[in-house]
């Protein structure tokens, strides 16, 4: 007979959250895509963007309303999820899912939606606008909620891919003007080396990593390993994302520490992660995760085991940014994340005040709930499809 276990199991399900909110009676949800037009294309592994298109979701409830965002892209490039299906799931099942309920808490929405797989991002907006709902009513900042320790989050910058190094040396150096404390350039193959190079060589000793979004195979470990000598403080997510025990023997090669973003699908993933070393450093989205409350405890897995964690970031727009930033201000968050401010993307965005730099950091918002008041009329002026859901 085996021993009772005493110790929690490995993957357990902790209640995160010091002290609940109280539930909300749910009368809708308003779903709307957005497209938000971007200051300068975005370029990646995996593709350009021009326009951010976003679903903005509104919860309705008998106390007030409140909003989430679904942080998907509009082509299943950087995960499979995008935002017609986004939009699909969230209306077929997963709001009818929650709307059944006369009254629920924001604590319960995960629970509920367990039964549809996958979907993360589109459960993690609805989530969000539930929990903004419920925080607005009792007055109380997320940050303060979801345990922020910091009244403002050390602000680094991603930086796309460029037309040459010449061209990402000068983006480089603008973002440094604006004093952000951290750089992030995007990696693919052919364009590694000689752009790290570039910009290590112009800026000496500046805090700076790489993100591959999956670009590499196992196959390519020695040019990965030639990156060893700038210095990086990680590199991003070179593999497959099901590629967990490949990551692993990645980095037993490398020198510089592996760091997983698309991998870490759930607190259930980052544990396997840890266990497997396939990770030193994590990489916490909410929307990839499934929601804030899983991406808090996969913080607290993670500093529980000394593992360091940064917050990523999908281009939000200033909802999704508001919540980042209150994730970014929970103690185990020691490497600074893609907390820029909302000019990084948008000359025009959906909140009255957007996130701006101040001194290299951004500001946890400390009103009730996400601390940001929607822009009514550029939510509207950017909207592109819209559909109200109700009990
Ligand atoms: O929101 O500042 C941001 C963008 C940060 O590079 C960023 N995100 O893989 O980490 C990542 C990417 C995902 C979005 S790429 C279109
Ligand atoms: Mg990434």
């Amino acid at each position: 007979m085996p021993e009772p276990r005493e110790t929690a199991p490995a993957y357990a399900e902790p209640m995160p959250i010091a002290r609940p909110t109280a539930s909300v009676a749910l009368e809708g949800f308003e779903l709307r895509v957005l497209h938000l037009p971007l200051v300068s294309p975005f370029t990646t592994s995996f593709g350009t963007e021009t326009v951010r298109e976003v679903i903005v979701v509104r919860a309705l409830t008998a106390d007030g309303e409140g909003w989430g965002e679904i942080v998907t892209q509009a082509d299943p490039l950087y995960s499979s999820e995008y935002t017609q299906g986004a939009w699909d799931v969230a209306l077929r099942f997963l709001a009818p899912a929650l709307l059944d309920r006369p009254r629920l808490a924001p604590e319960d929405v995960a629970g509920m939606l367990e039964p549809f797989k996958g979907h993360r991002m589109a459960k993690a907006g609805l989530e969000l606008a539930v929990l903004d709902a419920a925080l607005r009513a009792e007055g109380r900042p997320l940050g303060e909620y979801l345990g922020a320790v910091h009244d403002r989050v050390p602000s680094g910058v991603s930086v796309g891919i460029q037309r040459d190094p010449a061209a990402l040396v000068d983006a480089v150096g603008r973002y440094l003007d604006d004093g952000y404390v951290r750089i992030k350039i995007k990696i693919k193959p052919g364009r590694d080396v000689a752009d790290t190079a570039a910009v290590r060589d112009a800026f000496g000793t500046i805090p700076l990593q790489v993100d591959a979004n999956s670009a590499y195979t196992l196959a390519d470990a020695a040019t990965l390993a030639e990156l060893d000598r700038f210095d990086l403080l990680l590199i991003e997510q070179p593999l497959q994302e099901d590629d967990l025990v490949d990551h692993a023997e990645l980095a037993r090669q490398l020198r510089t520490p592996v760091c997983l973003d698309e991998s870490i699908v759930s607190d259930k993933a980052a544990a396997d992660a840890l266990a497997l070393g396939a990770a030193s450093v994590i990489n916490i989205k909410a929307g990839r995760v499934g929601g804030y409350l899983e991406a808090v405890r996969i913080h607290d897995r993670c500093r529980d085991a000394g593992v360091p964690v940064w917050c990523g970031g999908m281009l939000e727009t200033g909802i999704g940014r508001a919540a980042n930033a209150a994730l970014a201000a929970l103690p185990g968050f020691t490497l600074p994340g893609d907390v820029s401010a909302s000019s990084r993307f948008y000359t025009r965005d959906i909140v009255t005040e957007p996130a701006v730099l101040e001194d290299g950091h951004v500001r946890v918002p400390t009103g009730p709930g996400l601390g940001v008041e929607i822009d009514r009329v550029a939510w509207e002026d950017f909207t592109v499809a819209r559909e109200t859901l109700t009990r």
